[in-house]
Formats: structure tokens, sequence, C-alpha cells
């Protein structure tokens, strides 16, 4: 049964001004926006990055063994990760962002992702401008990252909000509006099969959400066998746009023998609702 509420619509007609802040606030779930960004010009993009993947700084996600087929980020994200299980302290964080803005600037070459994804969020999110968060020393948040998920893996189920209790968040939570949070991504390709983004009714807070080991590992074979799911397939330049601050997903494992490239991150609106405010 499908328990999503879905926007659907095409990035070159009119899009509802309302439509972030209805999702934060939970009078609707999930935008799909089609045809954002060139695919063609996505795909040139990826046999850059893939022509040279053995040289490039992957933030890893699992383990530091880079012959272990797993999850890899171009830039770090605020999120806990293998190497910082409460997230990664600020200063490397910055570094690494400073860094992702760069090597960006390298592998898109011609193509604006960004300012294309980020001009969209902007008319769904009233025409507030689209900003990064800034640290006390005045360096910015990495706007998002690239995520390279290789056949035979997805990304574990999660939520985002629970990552607001998590120590990397802590710089960022007084400047942002902490009661929802989004999450946004533009496939820019995708594997032969899977790489689903699904779905669970299974909400942030439920007093239900099943844990092991204490409390400390969410038990997702749980949630799998207990809770409606629903699967979301975007296709290479369409932007997807959901509750995944409030909603437990996961992505399904890729088959195939095609990796799935995303570039994506955060977005909410400022502590004082003026401003969007994108990160990773
Ligand atoms: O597919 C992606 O890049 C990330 C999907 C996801 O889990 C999220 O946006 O929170």
């Amino acid at each position: 049964m499908p328990h999503l509420r879905i926007t659907d619509l095409p990035a070159s007609g009119e899009l509802p001004p309302s439509l972030l802040v209805d999702i934060g606030q939970r009078r609707t779930d999930l935008a799909l926006i089609r045809g954002v960004v060139d695919p063609a010009a996505l795909a040139a993009v990826v046999q850059r990055i893939e022509a040279r993947r053995a040289d490039l700084p992957w933030v890893l996600q699992e383990s530091d063994d880079r012959e272990r087929p797993q999850m890899g980020l171009l830039g770090s994200s605020l999120t806990p990760y293998n190497a910082f299980p409460d997230g990664p302290p600020l200063p490397y964080y910055l570094d690494q962002a400073d860094r992702f803005r760069a090597l960006y600037a390298e592998l898109f070459e011609g193509v604006d992702l960004l300012g294309a994804a980020s001009a969209v969020l902007s008319r769904l999110g009233g025409g507030r401008p689209v900003v990064e968060p800034v640290s006390p020393d005045g360096r910015a948040f990495a706007p998002a990252t690239l995520r390279r998920v290789p056949p035979g893996k997805g990304i574990p189920t999660h939520v985002g909000r629970w990552f607001q209790e998590t120590g990397g968040f802590r710089p960022l939570l007084p400047q942002v509006e902490t009661s929802w949070q989004l999450s946004w991504f533009v496939p820019l390709q995708q594997g032969e099969q899977g790489g689903e983004l699904v779905v669970y009714d299974l909400q942030y807070g439920d007093p239900a959400v099943p844990w092991r080991e204490r409390g400390r590992v969410l038990d997702d074979e749980a949630i799998e066998r207990g809770w409606q799911q629903e699967p979301v397939l975007p296709q290479p330049g369409d932007l997807m746009v959901f509750n995944g601050g409030h909603l437990y997903h996961r992505v399904s494992p890729v088959q195939g023998s095609r990796p799935r490239y995303t570039f994506g991150g955060f977005v909410g609106l400022s502590a004082d609702h003026r401003r969007l405010v994108r990160w990773n």
C-alpha cells in the first residue's frame, strides 16, 4: 500500500513555492522534480570521475580498507561514519569542505549541478536564497557531497533528525530550524537495477522504533519486517527532495555492473526562516 504523498513535476513548469515547508511540516512527503540537469552532461561527469577514481580522496563510510567494496563520498558529511562514529570534528569537516569545492569545480566543469539544484530548491522554498551554514571562524560548510555506491551495496536504514543528536551536528544546530530537515539528491547514474530510495512508514521519535544492543543500534531487520515501505527511483538529472529527517529510509542494494552516483545533502530553513540552509 502506498503511504508516501508524492508530488511529481517537470522542472520546466510551474513549481509550488510552499512545497519544501509543506514537506517539512508533514502536509506531504516527497517531491520528484524531473529534468533539472541534462542526463548526458551528468554521464560525462561520471566518466571523468571513474577515469580518476583511484586517485580521488574518497571518504569511505564503512572501513579504512580501500580494497573493500563500500560507499564512498567526495567531501565529508557531518554525519557519523567509520572514521568518526559521532560525526567529524568541525576543523576536519571544514578542510574537507574546502577540498570538495575545489574538486567539484574540476570534475563538474561546465555542468552547474549545484546551481541548478539550488535554483529549484529556491523555487520550492518560496524564492528564499539558498546558503551554506558558516562556522564561527567564517568558513562555509559543504553544500553537498558526491556519493558513490558500488554494485552489491546500498545505504543502511537511517533518519535525518537522529543526526541532530550526534556531535558532528552540534555547530550547525543554532543556525537552523531544528524541528524539520529534508534530504535532497540528484542521481548522476543509477545501477542497472536496485539503488531505489526505500521510504518506510516509520517516523522519527515513534516509541515503536526498534533498537538492538540496548538502544545503540537501529534494528533495520525488524523495520524491514514490520513496516510498510515504498521504493522511489529518480532518474539521472531528476531532483528528489523528501522528508528524510522524519521518515526512516534506506537505499536498496545496487545490482549489475555500474555503481550508483548521486549528489546531494540536507536542506532546511535558517533559524529566522528567511533563508534556505543547505549542507551535508
Ligand atoms: O542516495 C543518496 O545520495 C542519499 C539518500 C539518502 O539516504 C538521504 O538523502 O538521506
